[in-house]
């Protein structure tokens, strides 16, 4: 690619890839940046090193079109978007360091006007924080860089269309940076975009998925009141959203996935004695998963005292969530994993219909498992779950829903 880049991306992973290819479908000339070289390598194949619908097509295109480049450093740009990882440092303390350094990789190259976003999930205060890095560097291009915050909401899976046309919260440090940033967006995405500053759309991006996983412990929470007082949970929010103004989430064996379980830490790191409910229904939902593993034991004994043998128990599904092969942060995988701690010569049968192989579990059709199984324990909602023949003298374990 002769042309001079227009963006610059750093990090080129589940999210900075599909926009880097979005932008470039747009015929800008996007330079990708990512530390590893075989990501970099892949990309410049015109090849993807991640799963995810028509992503494939849109980076061998843009590659071949000489719009996408991607590289393991950055080079001169007018805009640059910073999609790296914010991991967890200690006892659920945000980790900022990737994107502390690929704003420090960046800095040297910027000059007046250029325009500098984070879409990285960040604690609240993070843009402020870099912008101040940037300016302690560059002292001479103070208040003359547009510098925003604009976080991702799309799905897993279906990224490629709701990239488009989700709607954004774009916040700038000041009002020139929140316009221009919106102007950039405005080329490829067909959502509204809303204008803040950079606090609320830092604070934004954390309550969304807050208020989902406080929704869902609401749910889980039921589920073990109803448990103890012989309700079936299912029934019951079924009947109770037949209110107009209620709408009760579904219970589930825990909540996975890198950003409803892991986004409301970073509120509760740095608020931590006004966060009182968002730092309790995370307690929730990761109790629900370690309460389904004591379900599972106390299962298996009650089979063996009443039956004087071993139950064989079948384990169905893994992933984090239904129809999807992503076992990363999964409660189910976590809940298995349990299982199998306690395992006292029993027969396991592990199921995941969405892979094929995993390296630690040894899997089993699902129908072989639960034609085999005395106690079938259900995870994860996965179609393939439903409307199963169970016969009559096999003990279920519903934590999905799935029989309801
Ligand atoms: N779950 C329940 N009960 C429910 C709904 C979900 O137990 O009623 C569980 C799922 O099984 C799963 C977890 O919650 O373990 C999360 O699943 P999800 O499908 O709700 O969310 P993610 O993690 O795939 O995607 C979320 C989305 N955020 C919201 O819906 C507020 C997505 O829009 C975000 O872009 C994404 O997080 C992100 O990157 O932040």
């Amino acid at each position: 690619m002769d042309n001079k880049p227009s963006v610059v991306m750093v990090g080129l992973g589940y999210i900075g890839l599909p926009t880097a290819a979005l932008i470039a479908q747009n015929k800008t000339y996007v330079h990708g940046v990512d530390i590893n070289p075989n990501v970099v390598e892949t990309i410049n194949a015109g090849k993807i090193h991640i799963i995810e619908p028509e992503l494939d097509d849109a980076v061998a295109n843009a590659v071949k079109n000489g719009y996408l480049k991607a590289a393991t450093s950055p080079v001169e740009a007018n805009t640059y978007l910073i999609v790296v990882p914010t991991p967890f440092k200690g006892k659920n303390e945000p980790d900022i360091s990737f994107v502390e350094s690929a704003t420090k990789a960046i800095t040297p190259l910027l000059k007046e006007d250029d325009l500098y976003i984070i879409e990285s999930t960040s604690p609240i205060g993070t843009t402020e924080k870099m912008m101040d890095l940037i300016y302690s560097h560059r002292p001479e291009l103070k208040e003359k860089l547009y510098v925003a915050y604009c976080p991702e909401r799309v799905l897993p899976g279906n990224v490629m269309y709701e990239l488009v046309h989700n709607d954004r919260v774009i916040g700038g440090i000041n009002e020139e940076s929140t316009v221009k940033a919106v102007e950039f967006y405005r080329q490829f995405i067909h959502g509204d975009l809303h204008k803040t500053n950079a606090r609320t759309a830092e604070m934004c991006k954390l309550v969304e998925n807050s208020s989902r996983d406080v929704q869902i412990a609401f749910a889980n929470e039921l589920s073990l009141i109803c448990d103890k007082a012989d309700i079936n949970v299912w029934e019951l929010i079924a009947l109770a959203n037949k209110h107009p103004r209620v709408n009760i989430l579904q219970p589930g064996c825990g909540v996975g996935g890198h950003c409803i379980a892991v986004d409301p830490y970073f509120i509760v790191a740095d608020y931590p004695m006004e966060s009182q409910i968002i730092g309790k229904a995370r307690e929730i939902n990761n109790y629900k998963s370690f309460w389904c593993a004591e379900k599972v034991q106390n299962s298996k004994l009650k089979y063996e005292l009443k039956h004087g043998r071993k139950p064989a128990i079948a384990i169905m599904g893994l992933a984090f969530k239904p129809d999807i092969d992503d076992l990363r942060e999964s409660p189910a995988k976590y809940i298995a994993q349990k299982v199998l701690q306690n395992a006292n010569n029993e027969e396991y049968y592990i199921v995941e219909p969405n892979i094929e192989t995993h390296s630690v579990f040894k899997l089993t059709n699902y129908q072989e498992a639960v034609e085999k199984a005395d106690i079938i324990v259900f995870l994860v909602g996965h179609k393939e779950f439903k409307n199963l023949d169970i016969a009559e003298n096999k003990v279920v374990l519903d934590f999905c829903g799935i029989a309801k």
